[in-house]
């Protein structure tokens, strides 16, 4: 606990946004389980606070039950999840609130995990807690897009990525792409990269940029890889072969050699034998493989074919365009979104719930995918 924050006293939302900002402390490291912050207060004074700090380890109402610096009987909670109720990998939060002795809680986000939903709640209530659901509920819905996607369908939840021209190429005519957008945009990316589970790319991409797909930043955590490549062309030297080994690395494939596959798998590749659909690997039944191998969510890097194809089967959820100040021009350059494309206006794809920001010199838009 931050010693300077002891003596403060604050008020509600304060301490419900102190929750939300420990929670964060549990990116990239608690996939797929939801970023939970939790703190304990006696009058706006906090005594104690906890995390969700890795997938499988305690919860953040009994990490910050086991921080109190005093006794927590008769204490405010402010926590941003409503507590559970089972026992998974850990034993029932709501539990150890009731034998805390903890009078007041204010909760964020309901738990849509069907062992919970809502049932936490109630147990709290009926034990003589007081009750505040819904407090600061958006701010703390932000926390876990992801978790409530995953719990609720079963299926990673999907980030489509591209970084574009401000004519919507994402490559020159040459097919050189390096770099489109600036430093700070990357930067972001590999961020993204860092809170997703795998990351996956159409075998055009690995074909034409050969990329590596890793997080580069100081405290890396790398997703898994996920190639698209319903033919098995994927190249027995490119850089995603051979990190194979350190990196686990997942091909998607419809048709293949046997010689081919044995290669891989020699050099670590596991290959994921795939239906067909429409000539490609069917990515709703690669979706549902891959919520069954427990991965909560997938950042799609390209290149365009996947990315119109992803959205033609509807699996991607969230849209993130970083627009560069540049402009390349030119009817051979590749576009961002590829394909045949819809016939009539009518037929687009729409996006909602707009957020605009600046990143250095360059633009990131971001959107829901409407179903
Ligand atoms: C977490 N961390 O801080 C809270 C969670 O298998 P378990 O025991 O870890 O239970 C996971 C479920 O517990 C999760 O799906 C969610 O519904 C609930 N709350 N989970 O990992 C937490 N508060
Ligand atoms: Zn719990």
């Amino acid at each position: 606990m931050n010693d300077s924050r002891q003596d403060e006293h604050m008020n509600e939302e304060a301490l419900m946004r102190r929750a939300i900002c420990l929670a964060q402390r549990g990116i990239g490291a608690v996939n797929p389980n939801p970023l939970v912050g939790a703190v304990i207060a006696r009058n706006g004074v906090i005594i104690g606070e906890g995390w969700h700090e890795r997938y499988g380890g305690l919860h953040a109402e009994r990490n910050a039950l086991a921080h109190c610096t005093e006794d927590p009987a008769g204490a405010d909670m402010f926590v941003t999840l409503e507590p559970c109720c089972h026992q998974g990998k850990q034993p029932p939060c709501t539990d150890a609130v009731i034998a805390a002795g903890i009078a007041r809680i204010f909760v964020g986000s309901d738990d849509p995990n069907p062992l919970v939903a809502g049932k936490g709640l109630s147990r709290l209530e009926a034990a003589g807690i007081t009750v505040v659901r819904g407090f600061l509920k958006e701010e703390c819905d932000r926390l876990n897009p992801v978790f409530f996607h995953y719990i609720t369908h079963k299926t990673p939840y999907v980030i489509q990525k591209i970084a574009m021209t401000a004519d919507g190429k994402t490559a020159t005519r040459t097919g050189q792409s390096r770099w489109i957008t600036g430093e700070a945009a990357r930067r972001h990316t590999h961020e993204t990269r860092k809170r997703c589970a795998a990351i996956m790319v159409g075998i055009g991409t690995v074909l034409a940029d050969d990329p590596a797909l890793t997080c580069h930043l100081p405290e890396p955590r790398d997703p898994v890889r996920i190639v698209c490549d319903s033919r098995l062309r994927i190249p027995l030297d490119c850089q995603l072969v051979e990190t194979a080994a350190e990196i686990p690395t997942y091909v998607a494939a419809c048709r293949m050699e046997e010689t081919k596959a044995a290669q891989l798998r020699e050099k670590g590749v596991h290959i994921l034998p795939m239906p067909e659909a429409e000539g490609h690997v069917d990515l709703r039944a690669l979706m549902r493989k891959l919520g069954e191998m427990g991965l909560d969510s997938v950042l799609l890097e390209g290149g365009a074919a996947l990315h119109e194809a992803a959205l033609r089967a509807g699996i991607v959820q969230h849209l993130q365009i970083y627009i560069a100040p540049k402009i390349f021009g030119g009817d051979a350059a590749r576009p961002a979104v590829g394909g045949l494309g819809v016939a009539e206006v009518a037929q687009a794809y729409r996006l909602t719930d707009l957020a605009c920001s600046r990143i250095g010199e360059d633009i990131l838009l971001e959107y829901e995918v409407e179903v």
